[in-house]
């Protein structure tokens, strides 16, 4: 069954979502590795930015797999400096749950059942990792901007990531 030519687009402008992703994690963890102290931090933004390139990558497959035409495009430049380590967090996951959202509700409108069985990893790969962003942003609000509480959050990270690491092999 081939890829309709509006859900190829939307597939389409989702792989372009994934690579911008991994694009403004990477000036994240660029800009955390040159400040002091934050080494729980950079690696795990390192790690972020792989994993958006491999969510890019699966539906690069997909759609090439479905007899579609995955495009790589041109990406917009990411935000490389920041005031402080708590604006790193933004709005990105929310702005990638809403699209895969967007997508499941198509796939269901045109009766895709495929591409419906595909994105069900999406989704649960969304809840993850809204809901890390989301810890990791209220753990940062409670220590302000006291140093020492930083300096641990940092290295508490390391365990976080850990543990989801193993959450993921064990699926
Ligand atoms: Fe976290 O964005 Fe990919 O799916």
């Amino acid at each position: 069954m081939l890829l309709s030519e509006r859900m190829l687009e939307a597939l389409n402008n989702q792989v372009k979502l994934e690579a911008q992703s991994s694009q403004v994690y990477l000036g994240i963890a660029s800009w955390l590795e040159t400040q002091p102290g934050l080494e729980g931090y950079t690696e795990f933004f390192y790690r972020q930015s792989d994993e958006e390139r491999h969510h890019m990558l699966k539906l690069i497959h997909y759609i090439n797999d479905r007899d579609g035409h995955a495009i790589i495009t041109a990406l917009e430049m990411p935000k490389n400096s920041f005031g402080q380590v708590i604006e790193v967090f933004q709005d990105n996951e929310l702005l990638v749950s809403k699209s895969i959202n967007d997508l499941v509700e198509l796939s269901l409108n045109e009766k895709d059942y495929l591409t419906f069985k595909f994105l069900q990893w999406y989704l649960d790969e969304q809840l993850e990792e809204e809901k890390m962003a989301k810890t990791m942003l209220e753990k940062l609000q409670l220590v302000g901007s006291d140093r020492g509480g930083i300096y641990q959050l940092d290295k508490d990270i390391v365990g976080l990531r850990s543990k989801v690491s193993e959450s993921k092999e064990g699926e």
